[in-house]
């Protein structure tokens, strides 16, 4: 295993205190921190302080002044320049961040720098073309007239306050760049709270934020444990939004709390049991190379990925062969390993996870057409798994297991094929794979699902909604349809 040496900054960044970063400023301090591991060997890189009540209610107030201070005097083009030229530093410390990242989340470091750096500076910019293009509209109104009077209504188009971005481990700088970015881009400020499994490049990517010229306060990190701090955070009056992207149970308790806390905006971008539908004309081959994609990116942590796979009944087992080739040949490493294709999971307690549902596969008379056992190696490694499951209610086929899981099974017609794909509380996304278009057109608008790809999975563009249906979520992030999710509509009636 040949692995890249980490750049002398990474390593003058991960031996340094870390803790919050609050009103333009690293905070470092307090009782409880929680260890930051490798997950490709286990070793502990970096250890980072929760944040006290005293650091959340400080995080909040100086996002509240920035927002209704240095932000809010800070015009739409400005503000637009000022996430160009974070995107600008990104680019510059790539390689930094990417390395910071696959240290702390196992994310190959290939995916790391094209992925979440790449990708998050295609969002950022996004967003900073949004910030001069965000206006409501005028309108002649019909409301009676006794004395000649006119009116005229207007409506603006106003940032909501501060937003509280909760982030997983996943996907740990581009989920929290679609949180800020779209925050900051509306004239919001925010306040992130990364996972505590990946606390890390979030503080650094802040830092850059005031290299960049955003002004303190508009941008805070707070870390700490998910279920104090978080909701701390939801709580708190001054927060206005909440936008969270993790599992369906947690989601649905930071909904509440949202709720309950006095009616606050929400997001929530929630897990899924994604499936993929392969019709009877789709080749063998192209059939495994699209399995590859939507099962394995990112060892499945991905929650857009396919857990659930529909090939023909004619082509099951040719599929099957073939793809147990294909597997067996993914050569598994470090994640900074440039050679590896298939990395560690991120953390114990996930691989620990993974590795149940090995077992109620087995429980359950699935059967194992490849994988199935921890990997080896010192990290958090396991082998990249394919299960034929016995029957559509196995638990492989209906619980999100978010890993590099692909349970099959084989449909006799396409009725069966859209019953199986439907037959879920969830519907993040799902993908159709046919050389059809005819076909591929009938069938998308009856997939349940927020986003439905055709001979392709797991692509997102800055332009395209993201969000699910069902139990997958609330809200869209990225496209236009950002914009109603961090703005609020004041109507004005103007009398003359
Ligand atoms: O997620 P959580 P975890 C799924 C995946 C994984 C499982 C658990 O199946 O195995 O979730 O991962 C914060 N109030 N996904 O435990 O708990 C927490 O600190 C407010 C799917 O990491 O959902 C973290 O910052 N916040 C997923 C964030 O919520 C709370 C991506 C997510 O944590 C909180 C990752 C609370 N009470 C995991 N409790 C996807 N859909 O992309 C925790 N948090």
């Amino acid at each position: 295993m040949s692995e890249i040496s980490l750049l002398p900054e990474v390593q003058v960044f991960l031996g340094r205190e870390h803790g919050q970063f609050i009103d333009g400023r690293a905070i470092t301090g307090g009782d409880v921190a929680t260890d930051v591991v490798n997950p490709s060997n286990r070793k502990i890189i970096a250890s980072v302080h929760h944040a006290s009540p005293f650091d959340v209610e400080h995080a909040v107030a100086s996002a509240h002044e920035a927002f209704t201070g240095s932000w809010r005097k800070t015009s739409p083009a400005r503000r637009g320049e000022l996430l160009n030229h974070l995107a600008d530093l990104m680019q510059q410390h790539r390689e930094e961040l990417a390395q910071i990242e696959s240290v702390s989340s196992g994310k190959l470091i290939g995916l790391s720098r094209a992925f979440e750096i790449d990708y998050t500076i295609s969002f950022l910019r996004y967003y900073a073309g949004w910030a001069t293009k965000i206006h409501g509209r005028t309108m002649e109104l019909s409301l009676p007239s006794a004395h000649d009077e006119r009116y005229t209504g207007l409506t603006l188009r106003q940032p909501l306050g501060v937003v509280a971005g909760i982030v997983p481990w996943n996907f740990s700088i581009m989920i929290a760049a679609w949180k800020f970015g779209s925050a900051l881009a509306c004239g919001c400020t925010a306040v992130i709270k990364p996972s505590e499994f990946t606390p890390l490049t979030m503080l650094r990517i802040a830092e850059l934020a005031i290299e960049a010229g955003i002004p303190a306060g508009v941008l805070n990190v707070v870390n700490g444990n998910g279920a104090t701090v978080g909701p701390a955070l939801i709580a708190h009056p001054n927060v206005s939004k909440v936008t969270f992207t993790g599992s369906v149970p947690t989601g649905l308790g930071v909904g509440i709390a949202a709720m309950q806390a006095g009616l606050k905006h929400v997001t929530l971008e929630l897990g899924g049991k994604n499936p993929a539908g392969f019709l009877r004309d789709f080749p063998v081959d192209r059939t495994v190379e699209g399995i590859i994609e939507a099962a394995y990116l990112h060892q499945g942590e991905v929650c857009a990925s396919a857990e659930r796979f529909y090939v023909h009944r004619s082509r099951i087992d040719d599929v099957l062969d073939a793809l147990r080739k294909a597997l067996s040949t993914l050569k598994i490493g470090s994640a900074l390993d440039e050679s590896a294709q298939f990395g560690p999971l991120a953390n114990s307690s996930h691989l620990a996870k993974v590795m149940s549902y090995f077992e109620k596969a087995k429980a359950e008379s699935g059967k194992f057409v490849y994988g199935g056992l921890a990997a080896e190696g010192e990290g958090f490694f396991v082998q990249p798994t394919a299960i034929l499951a016995s029957s559509q209610t196995d638990t492989i086929m209906k619980e999100e297991i978010f890993g590099p899981v692909a349970s099959f099974l084989p449909y006799e017609d396409e009725e069966e094929l859209l019953h199986y794909m439907n037959d879920t509380r969830f519907g993040l996304t799902a993908s159709v794979w046919t050389n059809d278009l005819s076909k591929a057109l009938r069938l998308v608008p009856s997939v349940e699902a927020g986003t439905v790809w055709v001979n392709m999975h797991n692509y997102i563009d800055p332009a395209m909604p993201f969000g699910g249906v069902k139990s997958s979520g609330i809200g869209r992030e990225f496209g236009e349809a950002f914009i109603e999710h961090f703005t609020g509509l004041k109507s004005v009636i103007i009398r003359y």
